[in-house]
């Protein structure tokens, strides 16, 4: 059997296998995708329209835990700052923040108390990206990448100053708020990057910048159970690929690490309204089985509103996988990888003696498990526990109207009913 990878000092986080990632700050009034400044290369002074108009009056953390829960995550991630610098909480180093917006009040209180209430565990997302910070030097990845005056702009820009105030607000988000679980860092670029309409040469972005090493220090200082992300440009406990399924195992600074992928409902992170293109909560079951039989979580996001909910889209296909998850958690949560080969459109996931095998395309009655034969003791259907007949068939010999061709010995063979159960 493969060695299931965990976090040691935080054994919480592989068995939980799927949380909610949730973005949220002044782009989602603008509610056309989260890098809107720099798409649009909106200035600040522009931009500051959706900070006078912020002011989410539906905001309720407790029902963004009670959907979280219900869909059957484990805990949730918020983006404290995101590239826009826009602050959730009510930070001393800066005014950019909710509470200086006509909403006038911290955001990240009562959101972590809604979770703690829940039994979730509390994670925050912080952008190291900050195109509004006067010391952050506009770069390739800046929402003023083509100002004329960039270069000399930058000469002013003081790099330790944005520095100071990143370790700075990390002290407050993990001294402030009790015990902080998750940490996911956004994100370092630490070669060039880009060209100015200058036509000059921006630098990257990476751990010499943040000062990535010290600040990491801290961090296992201030919060030792915590786990990291590998995004600041140095290696992390686990790392995140993003919007995709990794193949299999994953490694960070030479060492085989947890993943936990991360993916959009609609391809946008922030609130996008007229974007209909969402996954089907079938689609999103498939990619979270595919993800645990792999050895990863899946951190599935929504953009809530500008009122601070989350819309009926999001509910939906939340909804439909708590349908699943609620039948199906057995063989999710403590779930990892087998080290036995699936059958064709198959998955297996384990966890102790136990073999989930999840078929994603439904077979007429009869499936064929290599080199399972004598391995298995009992088999039966996970949604209602009814008993599912197994046998050995030799080569040539007939299974109903099928001659299973070529089958092997060591092939374990189901009995399945002809329709696939409903949950
Ligand atoms: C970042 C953000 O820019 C984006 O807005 C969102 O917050 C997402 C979760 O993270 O996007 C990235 C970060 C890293 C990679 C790609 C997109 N990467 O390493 O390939």
């Amino acid at each position: 059997m493969p060695q299931q990878v965990h976090v040691d000092h935080a054994l919480w986080f592989t068995e939980a296998r799927f949380g909610m990632f949730v973005h949220w700050g002044l782009y989602s009034l603008a509610a056309r995708h989260e890098w809107v400044k720099y798409q649009e290369e909106i200035s600040n002074q522009e931009y500051q329209k959706y900070f006078e108009h912020f002011d989410p009056d539906l905001y309720d953390p407790r029902e963004w835990a009670a959907a979280a829960k219900k869909a059957g995550m484990k805990y949730v991630v918020l983006t404290t700052k995101h590239h826009d610098g826009f602050c959730l909480w009510d930070s001393a180093l800066t005014d950019y923040k909710a509470s200086n917006t006509p909403y006038g009040k911290d955001l990240l209180t009562p959101y972590v108390e809604a979770l703690r209430e829940a039994g979730l565990k509390v994670g925050f997302y912080h952008s190291v990206i900050d195109w509004q910070h006067p010391d952050f030097a506009i770069d390739g990845n800046h929402s003023e990448r083509n100002n004329p005056a960039a270069v000399e702009l930058n000469k002013t820009r003081d790099g330790g100053n944005y520095r100071a105030y990143l370790h700075g607000q990390v002290r407050e988000l993990l001294t402030n708020y009790g015990k902080i679980d998750y940490l996911f860092f956004d994100f370092s670029y630490p070669t060039v990057d880009g060209a100015a309409s200058a036509g000059t040469t921006f630098p990257g972005k990476g751990r010499k910048d943040w000062g990535s090493a010290e600040l990491l220090g801290m961090i296992r200082d201030l919060q030792p159970g915590i786990v990291v992300n590998d995004r600041l440009d140095v290696p992390g406990d686990f790392v995140t690929p993003e919007q995709y399924q990794p193949a299999g195992a994953m490694f960070s600074g030479g060492k085989q690490v947890p993943w936990e992928a991360c993916q959009t409902l609609n391809g946008s992170w922030g609130y996008d309204r007229d974007n209909l293109d969402y996954k089907s909560a079938d689609l999103l079951v498939r990619m979270l089985i595919d993800g645990v039989s792999k050895g990863g979580n899946l951190l599935l996001n929504v953009g809530p509103t500008a009122r601070g909910e989350i819309d009926s889209r999001a509910h939906g296909a939340l909804d439909g996988m708590g349908e699943w998850m609620r039948v199906h958690g057995r063989s999710i949560y403590g779930a990892g990888a087998a080290a036995a080969v699936p059958p064709q459109d198959g998955r297996y996931t384990r966890r102790g003696d136990r073999l989930y095998l999840h078929l994603f395309a439904w077979p007429f009655q009869f499936v064929h498990l290599p080199a399972l034969a004598g391995k298995v003791r009992y088999a039966q259907l996970l949604n209602d526990a009814s008993e599912v007949a197994m046998m050995i068939l030799g080569p040539g010999q007939a299974a109903g109207h099928m001659t299973p061709a070529g089958q092997d010995a060591g092939t374990l063979t189901l009995k399945l009913p002809v329709q696939r159960p409903n949950v």
